[in-house]
Parts: C-alpha cells; structure tokens; sequence
C-alpha cells in the first residue's frame, strides 16, 4: 500500500502490521529541555487521538516504566541525533508501540503532522484508525518553507487565519508572511495613528462599505497560535508605494500633502482615483518619523525575528517632480528616483536592524537598479531577481511569479472573475519549481532560504475562494519545499494526494455531499484534519 504523505518524507520503510490508535492511553514525554513546547505537543496530539477514537489519553514525563510495548506514543528528544537538523524527525510505528524522535520541538512537530497523515489507513472501516508499521526518517530541504497572505485587497477572520495557519502547518511550512498593508486599507492597528484604521480599514459607503482591521490583541494572539505550530510570522508594511490607504489616512505623508478623493462606491480601486498609485513622499522627515513610529508597533505587537519592508512597483514618475524630494535628492547628490529609493529604503532598514535588532525582507524590484540594503533579504518575484540576488551574494527567498503565484487561475475554468493578464498556473507546473536558479547550484545552495508562495487578494472574497484557490498547489509546493529534489514524481504526487484526500476526513465527518466537480486533477483537501472535496 502506498503512504500518503506530503510532504513525501526523505527515507520510508514499510513494515508489516499496523497499531491501533483505539489503544493508546499514555504519551510519554523524554525530554531533555523545551518543556513547555513538548507538553504542548503532548497535549496537541493527545486532543486529536481523544477526538479520533474517543480515548482519554495522558501526558506522562520520563521513560515509560518496564515494558515499552505497552500501547504508548513516545516522543523523545535526542540532541546527538546527526544529520536530522532542527526540524527532521524520525517516526517508527511497531504494533505495540510509537515513537517520534528528534533534536528540537519542531521535528518532533513534524512527526506529529506525518503521523496524523498516516493514521488514514481505515479511516471508513468501522471508525477505527490505524498507523500502518513504518519506519521514517525525515528533514526538509529548505530552511524557508513560506506562505504569504494578502489581508488588505480582502481580509480574513482571526478564525479563518488560524485554519489556513492549520493547513500550512500540516503541510510543514514554516514562515507565514503576513500583508496587512496595501493601497486598498491598512489592517493593523497602530495605536500612535488611529486613523490608520479609522479611516484607511474601510472604503465605500453604506452597504458597499468594505474594510475592518486587526487589534494588537488579536495579531498577539495570531502570532502565539503559529508559534505554537512552530510557523514564524512575517508582517509586512509595503513602502514606499503600496501604501494608498496610509496616504489617504494621513494626507500629509504624500509629495502633494492633499487629500485622495474617494470613490464612493467603494471597491478595490478607491483610494487610486485621480493618478492612481502613489507613494510616502522621500523628502519629508515626517515620513521618516511616521514609518519609523508604525515599525516600532509593529516590532513590539508581533516580536518579530523578520519584518518586510515591501519595496514592490514603485510608482513613478512623482519623486522627480517633487521639491522636497528634488530638495532630499540635490543635498544628498542622488541622481535619480531609483536612487532616492534605495537611500529611503536604506533610512527605514537600518532602523530595523539597528534600532529594533530585527532583519529586514525587501521584494527585489530595486535590485537591478539602484540596489537593496545591506543585510536586507530579497525576495524574488520577478524573473532573474532571485538569481540575481544570489549571484550577488545575497540571500533570497524565491517567490518567481509563473510559478508560485496562487492567485493565478489553476486551470481554464477557473479563469472567471480574474483578470486577463494572468498566466495559468496549473498544478504540476508549481510542482516542478526549482527554487535553486540554474547554474548557481553550488553558490547559491545556502543563499536559497527557499521558496514563498503569496496569495494576492484582490480577486479573492472568501475564504471558501481562498482555499479553492490554494489547495492543491500548496500540497504541491510542501513537496518542493520539503522533499528531495530527485524524489519528486508527479504521477506519484498525484496518487498520494488523491488518497490523502479519500482518506479523510475521519469516519465521525463525513465527507462533503455537494463536492464542487473535478476540473483540475487533484484532490482538494479542506483541511488535513477535515472534510475533502476535489476542485
Ligand atoms: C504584484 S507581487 C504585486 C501585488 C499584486 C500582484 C497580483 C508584488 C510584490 N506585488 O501587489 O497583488 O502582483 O498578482
């Protein structure tokens, strides 16, 4: 029988046999330090073992006592462990007995995930679930496995954040960049400037009125639900354009300082009335204050260990025919827009580093140019700023459009409601993504964090749409993320996605009567955990 793992796992042996879930009592906890993360664990697969088979299962600390066949689940931490890094795992299932082993909580995370998958085996067989015998050992190729969220065009619920953060965790990503900026509204709560949200959270008027944003409160508590899944989070405050809605709250940030007028009717294009994109004005300090003010929030809400400074479509064209701008550019001897733009972004990311002691991220717009900051990591979306970037010596996060875009349609029929410009991105073209740029193999090995997947929103309204949209190239790219790259097999991927996708949900949630129709090949899974549907 084939296991339906994704990420398909380093090394799998079979064995005969399996364990019955229905058996378990005891989790036994042999740990050498991260208490507090292994008891969460413990707790996290305890609770899905309780809703599984009704048992009433225990967290115990230390070796299980005589016998270790006694039906327990033991997750052991073992610092020599070699070549398993901080997220590899080693999974053994006998008959009588579980065991997770790894260096750090986050491979024993992962165990977990890759034990949850595998219990799928009978799931429609009297309810009872079993864990085929196997023996796994398992690391992830690269170090940066992200997924990216674009809450501003539309946002989502703290509810709904929390789903998608389920799924990803499932699918062993581990960084959740977070877009709670652009021209369409402003999301955070900043407390300094509260028309951020008062007035740049919303557009249009009366039952057109469209926005919302997040509390500190509620992203503390987003950022504590992902670490608990071992996900960083990355906020992003997009500058110096993307940023129409922080213009339209504060006037005075702009080149001209005047107001944007507002489409009354609201939608995504309100605030880009009369001249469309603008930007924050580089000549101004008070920008500098503002910008500076808002990345300090930000720093103190989220305890970020990265923060992205955005950088994406500079608009142009206003810079040169501004006088502070002309002013800032004749006293510092800049000789165009590209190159006050690296200055701007070089005030705002030696703050961060400086200052906040956090590093930065930059989209690789400016890089050809006039380049990006020191230190500053460069995420590629365009073709060649990854590899780039990476010849340069720099490190990168590869997010190259055509191949990870999740907002481009997957298929012909799901082209409704985008716009035209958009490429296909089917499935197994996302499957076949190499993060590494050609020909940089050997350099640019350890300056490839890895890839990012952004799911732009502009045509996204729900979240049901969102994860039609998502599902099941994510499946698709924890696979290019995670795995080995000559282990990758498309016909195989299809078939363990496709059993994955029967196999669950559990017997107690039946699947979804009114699945949409099969139109692009994969199964969609709802949740790892949840109900399935094929789209
Ligand atoms: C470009 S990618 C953008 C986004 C849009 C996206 C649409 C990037 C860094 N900027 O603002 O939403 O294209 O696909």
């Amino acid at each position: 029988m084939r296991l339906a793992v994704i990420p398909k796992p380093v090394e799998v042996k079979r064995c005969p046999g399996q364990f019955a879930l229905a058996s378990v009592r005891v989790i036994h906890l042999e740990i050498v330090d991260d208490v507090e993360r292994y008891r969460w664990l413990g707790r996290y697969l305890a609770d899905w073992i309780d809703s599984e088979s009704g048992a009433d299962v225990c967290i115990r600390s230390g070796n299980p006592l005589g016998s270790k066949s006694d039906g327990s689940i033991r997750l052991i931490q073992d610092p020599g462990l070699s070549d398993i890094g901080d997220e590899g795992y080693q999974l053994t299932v006998n008959e009588d007995c579980v065991s997770i082993t790894a260096r750090r909580p986050a491979g024993a995370f992962y165990g977990v995930q890759t034990l949850f998958q595998l219990a799928t085996g009978d799931a429609n067989h009297g309810g009872s679930r079993y864990l085929p015998c196997v023996h796994i050992n398992d690391r992830p190729r690269f170090s940066w496995r992200g997924f990216m969220l674009d809450s501003a065009r539309h946002m989502q619920s703290v509810s709904e954040i929390k789903r998608i953060i389920d799924r990803i965790a499932a699918l062993k990503f581990n960084r959740f960049h977070w877009h709670i900026v652009d021209d369409q509204a402003w999301r955070m709560e900043i407390r300094k400037y509260p028309r951020l949200t008062s007035v740049g959270a919303w557009r249009g008027e009366g039952d057109s009125r469209y926005g919302g944003f997040y509390s500190q409160q509620q992203v503390r508590d987003i950022v504590a639900y992902a670490n608990d899944r071992h996900i960083i989070v990355i906020p992003e405050i997009d500058m110096p354009g993307h940023c129409n809605s922080a213009l339209y709250a504060i006037p005075s940030l702009s080149c001209s300082g005047k107001s944007i007028t507002v489409d009354a009717a609201g939608g995504l294009n309100a605030y880009t009335r009369d001249g469309g994109r603008r930007l924050y004005c580089a000549g101004r300090d008070e920008v500098f204050t503002f910008l500076k003010d808002v990345l300090a929030e930000v720093a103190e809400v989220f305890e970020p260990q990265y923060i992205h400074l955005g950088g994406d479509e500079r608009p142009t064209g206003f810079w040169s025919q501004c006088p502070s701008c002309k002013k800032r550019m004749h006293e510092l001897g800049l000789k165009s827009e590209d190159e006050l733009e690296f200055w701007f972004a070089s005030q705002i990311t030696n703050y961060v580093h400086e200052q906040l002691k956090v590093r930065t991220i930059g989209w690789g717009d400016n890089l050809k140019k006039a380049g990006m900051p020191d230190g500053q990591i460069i995420q590629g979306w365009l073709e060649g700023q990854s590899e780039m970037a990476a010849s340069l010596g720099r490190q990168t996060i590869n997010s190259f459009h055509e191949y990870v875009y999740m907002d481009y349609p997957c298929c012909e029929e799901s082209r409704l409601g985008k716009p035209d410009w958009m490429p296909l991105l089917p499935v197994e073209k996302v499957y076949g993504f190499e993060p590494v740029p050609e020909g940089l193999e050997t350099v640019a090995a350890d300056l490839v964090l890895g890839g990012e997947a952004p799911v732009w929103t502009e045509c996204i309204k729900t979240y049901e749409q969102l994860i039609r949209q998502v599902m099941p190239r994510l499946l698709a790219l924890s696979e290019v993320l995670w795995s080995p790259r000559k282990m990758r097999d498309y016909h195989d991927f299809q078939v363990r996605s496709e059993l994955l996708a029967q196999d669950y949900p559990p017997a107690s949630q039946p699947k979804q009567p009114n699945a949409p129709s099969f139109v692009c090949g994969v199964n969609c899974l709802d949740q790892l955990t949840g109900s399935s549907y094929t789209i």
